[in-house]
């Protein structure tokens, strides 16, 4: 199936944040595709990689790293893709670091950014789902599922000294 997603990260030790996009991502039966492409490592793939993610069929790109976190705004350089930045959670700096690094973007050239580490990996795949959804009827209804089971789960046990 045609992957409308592209989830690329800095490094391998990336993953275990970026996981988060994927489990949405597998929940809502949305198709992607889930690559290493460093923007200092190997400038040369990030730059094809943005040239080419129109012509690959992607509609949303989710982009994570952690430190000098460029490769966000180098992708969104390169494609009219709406490209979604992940902050990884640095060892040095918690990931304020990777934030500021992906935020602030100049004028003329977007990166939506989400919080830092598994929240925000899960919240670009679930936005990237949103995106997606408002021309896939019944993606809208999966979604519609999910927010209704998020919302069934919290309404049916509010004792927080319950599990
Ligand atoms: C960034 O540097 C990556 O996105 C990663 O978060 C960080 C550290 O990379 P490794 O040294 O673990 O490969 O480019």
């Amino acid at each position: 199936m045609q992957a409308k997603v592209a989830v690329i990260m800095g490094s391998k030790s990336d993953w275990p944040t970026m996981q988060g996009a994927a489990e949405i991502m597998d929940k809502l039966q949305v198709p992607y595709t889930v690559e290493v492409v460093s923007a200092h490592r190997t400038p040369d793939k990030l730059m094809e990689f943005g040239e080419k993610a129109v012509e690959r069929g992607y509609q949303v790109i989710i982009g994570g790293a952690g430190g000098a976190a460029h490769l966000p705004g180098m992708v969104a350089a390169k494609t009219r893709l709406p490209v979604l930045g992940v902050p990884v959670q640095s060892k040095a700096l918690s990931g304020l670091d990777s934030l500021l690094s992906i935020v602030q973007m100049p004028k003329g050239v977007a990166v939506g950014t989400l919080a830092i580490g598994t929240a925000g990996a899960f919240n670009a795949g679930l936005l990237a789902c949103q995106m997606l959804a408002n021309h896939d009827a019944e993606l809208a209804e999966r979604l519609e599922s999910f927010r209704k089971e998020q919302t069934d789960t919290v309404l049916g046990n509010p004792d927080p000294r319950e599990d």
